[in-house]
């Protein structure tokens, strides 16, 4: 059984017991609901206490459970909680570390809650795509009042507890030992009558159309294409205005409804994602990992120092070195900037800015770096540089440093070369803005150590990004699929297509920009470079030249005050450009190709089916470990939408088979070769199967 039962001094403790954050599965609600029953036939038992074991009081319902059997399985959390509530013996909740979701409903549940500061409490569903399922939108706004519930519901974001002291979540905040106060606490109310039961509380609310009206445009004007937080809106207001038992049946069918969304899917798929993410299956978890106290930063451009400040941001001394002290003043004085600016929006206090600040340093020479335990290389794209680079670190870093590179396609087994330690040779690829993209893909070599994979790994999550590992190929996993997405927009220029029209579609799609405007921002100069090294490499690929007409009148984007789109000084915001429309046009003209009106559902299919097939030989190759980590990749450094799971999983609800044809269709057209579907992707879709199993 996933819970513990023992009785002390006459009160019944139940200890969840779930690792790792007591989910609430079946067996843990089972352990839970026989606990109470032999509690209740106990005479000698004048109360009951229920606990969890570990790291947390619960983190909530077994998000794995959601849509299988098991979810609803008797005793589900529904009955649970109602038997606790009808219990006619005090049930107290000893709330510590986390009290989420079901977990936190499961303590509502209870005549009686007490709490161990510091706890987090949370109703995180909507985070999931869900909301509160198991009473929390009837039973929070009850106990803290309706205003802070429904901020905690549509947010999801967690309250310590002890800013809720003061309200009737909480009957007693206990400091020190939380069992030895829960069971006196249990001991106390033990036989006082009635007892107290949530749903009793009456809600006086006398401003409450007004207040539903702002909640609902504040809602929705945040929640675009996630049904769940307008519906969190709706089952809070029917705790206000119908009764209890109404008020649950309004959040029962809501639940039911959204449990069953895509969107609802997509996220969870995310939630896991991210965390399987982490997983590296050859190397195991109890790997030793080597300290990281100090680091080390090559470069001081932008780049450089975006990553440098990650490590100030986790509290880690960074040296920034620079070939010259102009260099390295404009670097750290950039970094200062970014900082002064989050300290004037608040977001920063005083005494947070001076600590970063002052945890990153610079210097000129390699000396003053060659203690860090990790030295990244953020120097510019061209293996010449890095090769120098490499060489010097191999030269002056101390045993057992790690040496990373930020290069964003160049062979890793090549530069691990330039050194006599390769297995401390790894890729770190940060996303640019650098301390604000969560996205980190961690390039294992051939030769790189375990210990330096795992380390990274960890290291990444502590500096609050979410690595993703690949293997080593031209442009890893997220570059090399955005080559072929924007190939894929380049013919759609050719055939027909506006930059305008193109970035429209995607951004309806809900990608946060469509490719044109993406590269007007990133600069179309990068595309550039690297294709003319392709042209060199790769003579039969076949690119649209329309890119390279529009980088030829150096029109590289934002940064030169004109790309694809005309921009205004001191405005970002973008204007189809007659010059550059015509320019296409033309160029369609002169290369043959008869212009035809293309629907946006066509470009959303040639340019997402374009990810998704390069992503399948990536999978097919072993570069990507798992499918889920490719829309990990695309969901955090490449805006894909939210709320379509990634490309891999979008293709999965869209069904394989479709795609295929999709592909075959295109196939028929111009370049048919880019449509040669990848083995992988077409033996899932014979076999019915999907990307993400
Ligand atoms: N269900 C299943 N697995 C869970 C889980 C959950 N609720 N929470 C965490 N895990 C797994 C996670 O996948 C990871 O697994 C491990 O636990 C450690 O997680 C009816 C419907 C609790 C704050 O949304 O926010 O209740 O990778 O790395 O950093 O109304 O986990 O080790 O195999 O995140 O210490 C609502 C989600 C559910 C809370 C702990 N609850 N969890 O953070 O550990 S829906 C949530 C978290 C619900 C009811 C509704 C965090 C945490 P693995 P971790 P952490």
């Amino acid at each position: 059984m996933s819970a513990s039962y023992e009785v002390k001094e006459s009160v019944a403790v139940i200890t969840m017991n779930n690792p790792p954050v007591n989910g609430l599965g079946h067996a843990t609600r089972s352990g839970i609901f026989d606990g109470l029953k032999k509690a209740l036939a106990d005479s000698a038992v004048k109360a009951v206490l229920i606990t969890g074991a570990g790291k947390a009081f619960s983190g909530g319902a077994d998000i794995k459970e959601f849509n299988t059997p098991k979810t609803f399985a008797e005793p589900n959390l529904h009955s649970v909680i109602a038997a606790i509530e009808a219990a006619d013996k005090p049930v107290v909740a000893a709330v510590h570390s986390v009290a989420m979701g079901g977990g936190l409903e499961l303590a509502l549940g209870c005549h009686y809650r007490v709490a161990a500061p510091g706890a987090q409490i949370a109703l995180p569903e909507v985070k999931l795509g869900l909301l509160p399922g198991a009473g929390g939108t009837q039973r929070l706004p009850r106990v803290v009042g309706v205003e802070t519930a429904l901020n905690m519901i549509v947010t999801g974001n967690p309250t310590p507890s002890e800013k809720l002291a003061g309200t009737k979540l909480f009957d007693r905040m206990i400091e020190g030992d939380l069992m030895a106060g829960a069971i006196a606490f249990a001991g106390e109310i033990a036989e006082k009558r009635p007892l107290p039961k949530v749903r009793d509380i009456r809600i006086n609310f006398p401003n409450r159309e007004a207040f539903f009206k702002v909640a609902r445009d504040t809602v929705g004007a945040a929640a675009k294409h996630f049904p769940a937080p307008l519906k969190c809106v709706d089952c809070v207001e029917a705790a206000v205005t119908m009764t209890f038992e109404e008020g649950m049946k309004v959040e029962r069918d809501n639940f039911l409804a959204l449990v069953q969304t895509t969107e609802s899917k997509a996220l969870r798929h995310y939630f896991f994602g991210e965390r399987a993410a982490a997983k590296i299956p050859d190397v195991p978890g109890e790997t030793p990992k080597r300290p990281i106290k100090s680091a080390a930063v090559i470069g001081a451009g932008t780049m450089g120092g975006g990553i440098a400040m990650n490590f100030a941001n986790a509290g880690i001394p960074v040296m920034v070195l620079e070939v010259n002290q102009e260099a390295l003043d404009k670097g750290l004085a950039t970094v200062r900037k970014n900082y002064e600016n989050s300290l004037k929006k608040g977001r920063l206090t005083q005494e947070k800015f001076d600590q970063r600040v002052g945890l990153i340093r610079g210097t000129l020479s390699y000396d003053d770096i060659k203690n860090a335990d990790i030295v990244i290389e953020a120097v510019f794209e061209e293996m010449g540089i890095k090769e120098k680079v490499f060489r010097k670190l191999d030269e002056v870093m101390k045993p057992g440093a790690i040496l990373a590179s930020n290069t964003s396609t160049l062979d890793i087994n090549r530069i691990a070369g330039f050194t006599k330690r390769p297995q401390d040779v790894i890729g770190t690829h940060f996303f640019s803005p650098a301390n604000v993209m969560r996205l980190l893909e961690i390039v294992r070599g051939a030769k790189t150590g375990k210990d330096v994979l795992t380390t990274t790994m960890s290291l990444a999550k502590k500096i609050k990004k979410i690595g993703v590992v690949s293997g080593v190929c031209d442009g890893f996993i997220g570059n090399r699929m955005i080559e072929q997405y924007g190939r894929q927009a380049g013919f759609l220029l050719e055939e027909g297509c506006l930059p305008e029209q193109v970035d429209r579609a995607m951004e309806n799609f809900g990608f946060a920009m469509g490719p044109f405007r993406m590269g007007d921002l990133a600069g179309n100069d990068v595309g550039w470079y690297i294709r003319k090294r392709r042209y060199a490499e790769r003579p039969d690929v076949i690119y649209s030249k329309t890119a390279d007409l529009l980088c030829e009148r150096g029109r590289f984007g934002q940064k030169t005050g004109a790309g694809w789109y005309d921009y205004k000084p001191g405005d970002r915001k973008p204007y189809p450009s007659q010059l550059v429309n015509d320019m296409i046009i033309n160029h369609s003209r002169e290369i043959g190709v008869e212009r035809r009106e293309i629907s946006d559902p066509e470009i959303v299919e040639r340019l997402v089916y374009a990810l998704v097939n390069e992503a399948a030989y990536i999978l097919a190759e072993g570069i990507a470990q798992r499918a889920s980590d490719v829309d990990i990749i695309y969901l955090t450094g490449y805006g894909f939408p939210m709320h379509r799971g990634g490309p891999m999983f979008y293709a999965d609800t869209v069904g394989l088979p479709h795609v295929v044809t999709a592909m075959e269709k295109y196939a028929g057209g111009r370049h048919g070769k880019f449509w040669k579907p990848a083995p992988l992707l077409v033996k899932l879709a014979a076999e019915g199967k999907t990307f993400n199993e």
